[in-house]
């Protein structure tokens, strides 16, 4: 099992976000990701792999260079208005407004850059998201050559998956499992799929990947009728033009059991195995877990070794990206169930 740690994620340590219009204490904080590297480390399950810089351009075939431009800028105009602590939007053009141009005016532009108020953009957003995409591009190298049934866990915070082509939100910025995706492509891959087991939705991965045959993108989450993101992951969405087919959406009602959550994993990957991709992306959300504070699928330890299993099961080369997991006490464990299970099937 490679092993790659973004020790940078700690440069974004938000205090405070928004939740039902008043200021809460951040959810996504350092000490989960301090969790996850310090039961890795104890475990002997993997070797640490250098986390190499490829620069922007691997982010700018996912993101567009407005929104990469905006967001290396944001802080600073922030601070420059007179702002402290984290920035947050509050307006956003919704229906019937333009999108195609840029506001000078910066709570204009953090509006049309993002999707939500619960996302707050902190000094060191840039650097921690910038590096987490550095990680999983790094992971991707460490499983070159390394054959079929090569593993890489990237550890990073914030999370990506709800960050699309030009927009933050979710507690994500930029979207590592998409960068990782494509750059497989760009070196050559003709098929890579995305499996997202985060409890939410992964918006910005599917819309990033939708009108498109060359990624496979599959996700189990919280109902979007009743769960974050709310406006993406229903089980219609199947894909468009030449990517029709290529999405699959399980949506599940809030404290679905164990049991049906297991059969719909297997439906995932029968649907991935099918695909026959060269490569496996995982965004491997914690999340799911009974003791989340944010969500409410009941996973355990059972549950999360029989994830590491069936994905070794595939035989595929497979890049396991961090996303959500907020039981700070608890992920360490439910990471090592995952990596368990994937380094030892049997
Ligand atoms: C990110 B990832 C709390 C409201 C919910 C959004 C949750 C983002 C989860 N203020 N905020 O998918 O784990
Ligand atoms: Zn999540």
């Amino acid at each position: 099992m490679n092993i790659v740690y973004n020790a940078r994620h700690a440069a974004h340590a938000p205090q405070q976000e928004f939740f039902r219009g008043r200021l809460v204490p951040a959810v996504d904080r350092p000490e989960r990701a301090a969790q996850l590297w310090q039961a890795l480390q104890h475990s002997g399950l993997g070797t640490e792999r250098p986390l190499r810089d490829h620069g922007l351009a691997p982010l700018e075939r996912v993101h567009s260079p407005a929104y990469l431009r905006f967001l290396q800028g944001a802080y600073a105009q922030w601070q420059a208005l007179g702002g402290t602590g984290e920035a947050f939007p509050a307006v956003w053009p919704v229906r019937t407004l333009r999108h195609d141009i840029e506001p000078r005016n910066f709570s204009g532009q953090l509006g049309l850059y993002s999707m939500d108020n619960g996302t707050p953009l902190t000094a060191g957003a840039w650097e921690a998201a910038y590096w987490g995409a550095q990680a999983a591009l790094s992971g991707l190298d460490a499983l070159a050559g390394q054959g079929a049934g090569a593993s890489a866990y990237v550890l990073t915070r914030p999370p990506g998956h709800h960050a699309g082509r030009d927009f933050f939100g979710g507690y994500c910025f930029v979207n590592h499992a998409a960068v990782a995706a494509q750059a497989a492509l760009d070196g050559g891959a003709a098929r890579v799929a995305v499996l997202d087991l985060d409890y939410h939705h992964g918006n910005g991965t599917q819309a990033l990947f939708y009108d498109r045959s060359d990624v496979l993108f599959v996700s189990l989450h919280g109902d979007p009728l009743t769960e974050y993101p709310f406006y993406l992951g229903h089980a219609d969405e199947r894909g468009e033009g030449a990517g029709l087919g290529c999405n699959l959406n399980l949506p599940l009602a809030a404290g679905t059991s164990n049991a049906d959550w297991l059969v719909a994993l297997r439906e995932a990957l029968a649907c991935v195995s099918a695909y026959a991709p060269e490569l496996l992306v995982v965004s491997l959300g914690l999340d799911t877990s009974a003791d989340d504070p944010i969500c409410s699928f009941s996973l355990g330890t059972d549950e999360f070794t029989a994830i590491g299993r069936s994905l070794a099961a595939l035989g595929l080369p497979c890049l396991l990206v961090q996303e959500g997991g907020y039981a700070v006490e608890a992920v360490g464990a439910h990471l090592l169930a995952v990596l368990g299970g994937l380094a030892r099937p049997r």
